[in-house]
């Protein structure tokens, strides 16, 4: 790790990315000294290409603006690089390697061939104009195009980057290259999308928690969840905890959490949506449409996050890296959730993690539960290569049982390696086996 931290300076989320990998890979590497003789962990940490470049685009009022792009090709030993775009304000190069790295093990998990990567800008898309984020897109893509491919490295969404977004990016790869492709994934259903993704993610989510509450004999029925977030993941973690009979009581945006002791419903779920989808507004306007809610505005100075202190069976983390820090994982555990399925990538601290697994809870770290997004990323690849389209009850069924098939494995490698229970080793674990082995086949490079 002293090597890791001197190779990679100001890089604090990758350093936690990796130190978490590494802790359960002592358990394979002590079995398998070839793959220290191959210095695999050193290679795989080390990403096979870095892009970083410059993009400049005009706002409405004809003011330039000049944001950084990257695209983080980290290990294509299975499959062509795949992974999302992130828009946000604090991306940097630390956060897009953590996340290029979650991403290999992900992808290896999910059974379908495909590396792993990341990308985005540190481009706020918060009150731009359509015109303003396409002209964005645009200039992003420009340069972008020249890196990826079908079978090289096929995008898709992250925070901050929905179905507008690929829409922009897709349409000027097409006019640069002068071909149709499936180069993104997460297309609109007339031009190459599949029925599903946009749903993948936060339905993964769910039938992950279901799956291993399946183990303790139990169900989602009736159970009281948390659901952090209100964009992509967070919603359809709601629709389909709805649909499965269960609680959810909360939502969030960057400004701060609602809590609705009632649960929310369709047709509150709907407003979510129009709200977040189309009118692009904070969710303390929940709490004015209906009554009973409470909305609490974020304090960004307490050491904890008032949404993970309520009374519930059940938690999804759905919004961003680090939301739930030792603290909160404290109050979760006096509030008795026993089950936490992370839709966001890294949501749990080292030190929360740590307490979530020595107290022997259900905990289903993100390169599982949240697989399902990329997964069918994969199968909206695999029509693309078709060229036809399946139907919803096809890919839902597939999404299933991929998900189930994950948690298996998950569940079959933390046994195999001596920690029955404990989905953090059983992931990267398996994870990482399939894509040692594949290294280790093709040689030194
Ligand atoms: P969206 O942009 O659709 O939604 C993100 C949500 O998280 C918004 O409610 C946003 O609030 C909130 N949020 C973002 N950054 C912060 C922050 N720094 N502090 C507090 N809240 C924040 O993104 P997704 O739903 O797609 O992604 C959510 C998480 O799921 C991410 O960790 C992502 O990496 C992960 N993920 C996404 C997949 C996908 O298919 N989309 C697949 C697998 C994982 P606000 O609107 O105020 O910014
Ligand atoms: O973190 C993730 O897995 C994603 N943002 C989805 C990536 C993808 O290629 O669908």
């Amino acid at each position: 790790m002293a090597e890791v931290k001197a190779r990679n300076p100001v890089e604090p989320e990758f350093h936690q990315a990796v130190f978490e990998v590494a802790e359960s890979l002592s358990l394979v590497l002590e079995r398998h000294p070839e793959f220290r003789k191959a210095k695999l962990l050193e290679r795989i940490i080390e990403p096979e290409r870095v892009v970083m470049f410059r993009v400049a685009w005009q706002d409405d009022g004809g003011e330039l603006h000049v944001n950084r792009g990257f695209r983080i090709q980290m290990n294509s030993a299975i499959g062509p690089y795949k992974g999302g775009l992130r828009f946000h304000p604090t991306v940097n190069l630390g956060v897009l390697k953590f996340l290029a790295f979650e991403q290999v093990f992900k992808n290896a998990l999910t059974t379908l061939p495909m590396g792993g990567g990341k990308g985005g800008a540190d481009f706020d898309p918060k009150g731009k104009s359509d015109a303003e984020v396409m002209r964005f897109c645009q200039a992003f893509m420009c340069e972008l195009f020249r890196h990826i491919g079908p079978d090289t490295d096929v995008p898709a969404g992250d925070i901050g980057v929905g179905a507008r977004e690929i829409g922009y990016l897709f349409g000027m790869y097409k006019r640069l290259r002068n071909e149709f492709t499936g180069v993104m994934t997460g297309k609109g259903l007339t031009w190459g999308g599949s029925v599903i993704r946009p749903e993948a993610t936060g339905y993964g989510a769910v039938y992950f928690a279901a799956e291993m509450l399946k183990t303790r004999k139990q169900e989602l029925k009736g159970k009281t969840c948390l659901v952090s977030g209100s964009g992509n993941v967070a919603q359809y973690t709601v629709d389909k905890l709805i649909s499965l009979g269960a609680r959810a009581v909360t939502l969030s945006d960057s400004s701060g959490y609602i809590y609705d002791e009632a649960g929310i419903d369709r047709e509150k779920l709907g407003f979510v949506m129009d709200l977040k989808n189309n009118r692009r507004g904070r969710i303390s306007e929940y709490a004015e449409k209906f009554s009973g809610a409470v909305y609490t505005p974020l304090d960004p100075t307490a050491d904890h996050n008032p949404l993970w202190n309520h009374p519930a069976e059940c938690a999804f983390p759905s919004a961003t890296q680090n939301e739930i820090n030792e603290r909160d994982a404290t109050n979760m555990l006096r509030n008795k959730v026993f089950v936490v399925s992370e839709g966001a990538n890294m949501p749990t601290t080292i030190g929360g993690i740590e307490q979530f697994l020595d107290a022997g809870i259900l905990f289903g770290p993100g390169k599982a539960a949240n697989a399902g997004g990329v997964a069918t990323s994969g199968l909206e690849m695999a029509q693309n290569s078709m060229r036809i389209s399946w139907t919803r009850e096809e890919v839902d069924a597939r999404l299933f049982n991929i998900m189930k098939t994950i948690h298996e494995v998950c569940q079959n490698t933390a046994e195999k390696y001596g920690t029955p229970g404990n989905y953090v080793n059983g992931a990267n674990i398996a994870g990482f086996l399939k894509v040692a082995n594949a290294m280790m086949d093709q040689g030194v490079v």
